[in-house]
């Protein structure tokens, strides 16, 4: 009859996938098995032992104010020298333990920062309008920044020399030109 034919929930179709799993397929599922979990284990570790992962402190912010955030932090600490390049930025030398407010925008870093070496900080990030990417270079140091959330990160400098930022989220026609420094003296 031809009705024994229809696959139905009941009946069983006929085949061999339900058959025992070959030795070789175990091995390699076992195997993949293995190195998710080692994968796994790697994510506290990076954490831990390799200075990756790190942990923030974040909450939401409202964009408007956090710019103005940024504003009085520029207003409170500002050097007052600006920048050359398609815009002036002001340059913020904020005193050591200081919260520090960088703000990511289409298309710059803003303001630019003077921090010294071995003394720690807490850098808030966010932005005003889309995502950024923070990138620091040349250490290559990676952080989403969001608009609507204040990601802050306990920072201390150990090396003195310019360090760039550059977006690594693409923001638009002048998303190359995205480029902001923090500045780390002795
Ligand atoms: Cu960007």
């Amino acid at each position: 009859m031809s009705s024994e034919r229809i696959h139905s929930g009941l009946v069983s179709p006929e085949g061999r996938w339900w058959t025992d799993v070959p030795k070789q397929e175990k091995f390699w599922i076992t195997l993949s098995f293995i190195w998710c979990l080692i994968l796994f284990a790697m994510m506290p570790l990076w954490h831990i032992r390799g200075g990756q992962n790190v942990s923030g402190i974040r909450h939401k912010v409202d964009p408007t104010d956090y710019v103005n955030r940024v504003e009085r932090f520029i207003q409170e600490y500002g050097t007052g020298e600006k920048q050359g390049g398609p815009w002036n930025i002001p340059v913020v030398a904020p005193p050591p333990g200081a919260h520090v407010y960088l703000l990511g925008r289409m298309w710059q870093w803003y303001p630019v920062l003077r921090l010294k070496k071995n003394t720690e900080y807490i850098l808030h990030l966010s932005s005003a309008d889309l995502n950024h990417g923070f990138s620091l270079y040349p250490l290559n140091i990676n952080f989403q920044v969001i608009p609507g959330y204040d990601y802050a990160l306990k920072v201390t400098p150990n090396q003195a020399g310019d360090f760039r930022i550059i977006c690594n989220e693409f923001c638009g026609i002048g998303h190359h030109m995205m480029v902001g420094k923090i500045e780390v003296v002795e």
